[in-house]
């Protein structure tokens, strides 16, 4: 049955629909018309356009008459690039980490970033993508439909359907091409990378989630290290917090899935040490062969034209010393203090390093070079010219267990900083009058494996002339049953108050079952929700809903539901309805549980509530919705606090935090339901 309706989508979509521009507002083109050319500009982009109107676009459209806000500068200079054939050829390998190819992307970015209308914006992204480079285009289009105020309501497609190379194995892959070459219909089996004498395997299912890397790509998306407001139009606040945190994140939820799992958290990865664990990727490119392979027990070495060793020992050692000191130091020699909660801003910054780093001069670019001298260690001095490795890639990074590894690495560091400040005090941990009584849960806890099916349509390689036939791939994907939470909070105080409601779960046994102390179970804690909530005088029942989660995002549809979504809008002249996926930055929504074990395996859950008037950014804002995205106005982010409050801080003495009434833990159990 599923099959059926993917060949009747496929049909729909080979038969592309063809129309003019829509007569619209006073703004330009409709959401409908945008989403359209969105979409027909993602379809199958290695090759030829397969819409009419976009086909006349690329061949007419001049990029220097277009309508900009920067007097043309992005154009013209793009336009001298492509006719002094600098630019990257196509079918060529793309990385963001590579400097050269990262410019031309952004070149193109910024021409669609200051385009002004839709006509300029559309007719330039028809224009460059049959001049450009693929994985370049791609990238620009991505980071433009992000970021430009004229595609606030077109939803990217799923990049897993765009460019599948990068989220499935060559082994799928290659399956693909011969269904495509021999027009049979085909659903292929998709299997986790290695075999079960890697201990790694177990928890395969974690770093090759598509989803997870889905979210992670996103992520840099929206907090782009190329980010420069002097070019832009907006600062991005609290970018480099953002990094600490959302990494953060990946690194406690990985060792949770570790325990759920029996293997102990992840050990950092260090540069004087050997990189204990190797990795086949399975992984190829669209062009440019197989991702390299790096086998086990490999001393760090220098990377040619990246960084040699002790420059990263050296950085290292830069930014722990200004941790120590409690300031980095700006390239005038200014001082700057990280020794408050600010503080982890800038060091996400420097440690990243973005172009907000104050001295990436001195502190250099830890993660970005770190990166890329991972990804490199398979060929470091390019004898076998081999492309960049998985870890150059945020589409594929994860997939390498050694990601975690660096991420533990840079996590580690970050918690120096955190633990340099003074722990949180009770007087500003305590919400006067508010008391979180009991904490309970509707369902149990369950987490099973299901099967997801996605196209690889845009994978293969095909000619106008012939009819798609369908190919999709099955994959195993962690996911969850919906639960409902229900806090019953008091409140002592004589009048409604507006309160922030954070929720925290994290593991309570290491893998020794030697249970975690307070300190270091919430630096472990996984953030499982954060909302607002108002209270009324007297006892409060809140109850909510995993699918409700602020951290987390549902599945977008696939690319081919999409089409036909939007093809249904311009036939019937409806408007579209996919506010629900605009965002795709949370984590996916069925992925807010650790696996868990058969027997259960138990989590704190801590349930914090503070004061929301004291808490909102914007005075009397408060969007629940808003949490996920980088800001609700403006670029704000809705909440004040630090990413993790209050769990963000050590804590010497437990006594403080639990003997406040605003906070409460219970045990709970996570169950995991084999399938098949
Ligand atoms: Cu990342």
């Amino acid at each position: 049955m599923r099959l059926l309706v993917l060949c009747t989508l496929v049909a729909a979509a080979a038969a592309w629909p063809n129309f003019g521009m829509m007569a619209d507002s006073p703004g330009g083109a409709s959401d409908v018309q945008k989403q359209h050319d969105v979409n027909s500009a993602l379809w199958k982009v290695y090759e030829d356009i397969r819409d009419s109107n976009l086909i006349q676009l690329s061949q007419s459209f001049d990029p220097l008459s277009g309508h900009y806000d920067d007097d043309g500068v992005a154009a013209k200079r793009l336009m001298k690039e492509l006719n002094e054939n600098r630019l990257l050829e196509q079918h060529h390998w793309f990385s963001l980490f590579n400097t050269r190819q990262r410019e031309e992307a952004l070149m193109l970015y910024d021409v669609l970033e200051h385009s002004t209308d839709w006509s300029t914006f559309a007719g330039n992204a028809a224009f460059f993508r049959v001049r450009m480079n693929e994985g370049e285009f791609v990238y620009a289009l991505y980071a433009a439909v992000i970021h430009s105020e004229l595609t606030q309501h077109v939803v990217l497609p799923p990049l897993y359907e765009v460019t599948p190379h990068l989220f499935t194995n060559s082994e799928v892959i290659q399956e693909a091409y011969k269904a495509k070459m021999t027009q049979t219909a085909a659903k292929i089996e998709s299997h986790f990378t290695g075999s079960k004498s890697n201990p790694e395997q177990r928890v395969a299912y974690f770093g090759e989630d598509i989803g997870m890397n889905t979210h992670h790509v996103t992520w840099h998306l929206e907090f782009p290290f190329w980010w420069d407001d002097a070019h832009e139009n907006h600062h991005i606040e609290r970018k480099g917090e953002s990094f600490f945190w959302v990494h953060h994140q990946l690194t406690v939820r990985f060792d949770a899935e570790r325990l759920s799992n029996h293997m102990d958290p992840v050990g950092e990865l260090h540069w004087d040490d050997v990189i204990h664990e190797g990795f086949a990727p399975h992984t190829m490119y669209k062009y440019g062969g197989y991702f390299p392979s790096r086998p086990d027990n490999v001393h760090f070495e220098d990377v040619d034209g990246v960084a040699r060793v002790r420059d990263m020992l050296i950085l290292e050692s830069r930014i722990r010393d200004a941790i120590a000191h409690g300031y980095v130091t700006g390239r005038d020699g200014s001082i700057i203090s990280i020794s408050d909660s600010h503080g982890i801003d800038v060091l996400g910054d420097v440690i990243e390093s973005s172009l907000y780093s104050p001295n990436p001069e001195y502190y250099g670019a830890l993660h970005n070079t770190a990166h890329m001298m991972l990804g490199r260690q398979g060929d470091p001095h390019g004898k076998f010219d081999l492309p960049p490795g998985v870890l150059e890639h945020f589409e594929t990074a994860t997939r390498d267990p050694a990601f975690f590894r660096l991420h533990k690495y840079m996590d580690n560091i970050f918690r120096e900083h955190k633990d340099s400040l003074t722990p949180y005090t009770k007087d500003e941990l305590e919400f006067p009058g508010v008391a979180v009584e009991s904490i309970s849960l509707k369902n149990r806890l369950e987490t099973y494996f299901e099967d997801f099916e996605y196209s690889l349509i845009n994978a293969v390689d095909d000619t106008a002339e012939i009819a798609d036939v369908p190919i999709s791939t099955v994959v195993k994907r962690l996911a969850h049953k919906d639960f409902t939470a229900e806090c019953v909070i008091n409140n002592n105080n004589e009048n409604e108050v507006m309160a922030t409601v954070r929720i925290f779960a994290w593991p309570k046994y290491d893998n020794n079952h030697v249970e975690f102390s307070f300190n270091d179970g919430r630096w472990n804690a996984i953030e499982m929700d954060k909302f607002w909530t108002k209270l009324a005088p007297g006892p409060n029942t809140i109850t909510r809903s995993s699918k409700d989660s602020s951290v987390t995002v549902p599945d977008v549809p696939s690319f081919l539901t999409l089409i036909e979504k939007t093809e249904e809008a311009v036939s019937s002249g409806s408007e579209l309805h996919l506010e629900d996926y605009v965002s795709g930055l949370g984590l996916p929504n069925r992925f807010l549980l650790s696996k868990g074990t058969t027997e259960g395996m138990k989590f704190h859950l801590v349930v914090f509530v503070s004061d929301g008037a004291k808490d909102a950014a914007i005075d009397g804002l408060y969007e629940n919705t808003s949490f996920n995205h980088y800001g609700a106005h403006n670029g704000k982010y809705p909440d004040k606090q630090p990413h993790g409050y209050p769990l963000d801080r050590r804590v010497d003495d437990e006594r403080i935090i639990t003997g406040v009434t605003n906070f409460k833990g219970v045990d709970v159990k996570v169950y995991h339901v084999e399938t098949q």
